[in-house]
């Protein structure tokens, strides 16, 4: 999709976002990267922002 983005830790419950400040990319573009070094392992959901029915979980092992 056109347009821009965050990277968000947290998670989305009845369209209602709450980050839980474990990292935030900011405004990034599509194309765009946000490196992010997870010394833990575990699950980390994410959403976007501006477009919070976008989610995802990054797995480290
Ligand atoms: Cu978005």
């Amino acid at each position: 999709m056109v347009g821009a983005y965050t990277v968000t830790s947290g998670i989305v419950e009845n369209n209602r976002p709450t980050p839980d400040g474990s990292f935030d990319s900011g405004i990034i573009n599509p194309g765009d990267s946000f490196p992010f070094v997870f010394n833990k392992a575990g699950e980390y959901p994410y959403y976007c922002t501006i477009h919070p029915f976008m989610t995802g979980k990054v797995t480290s092992n």
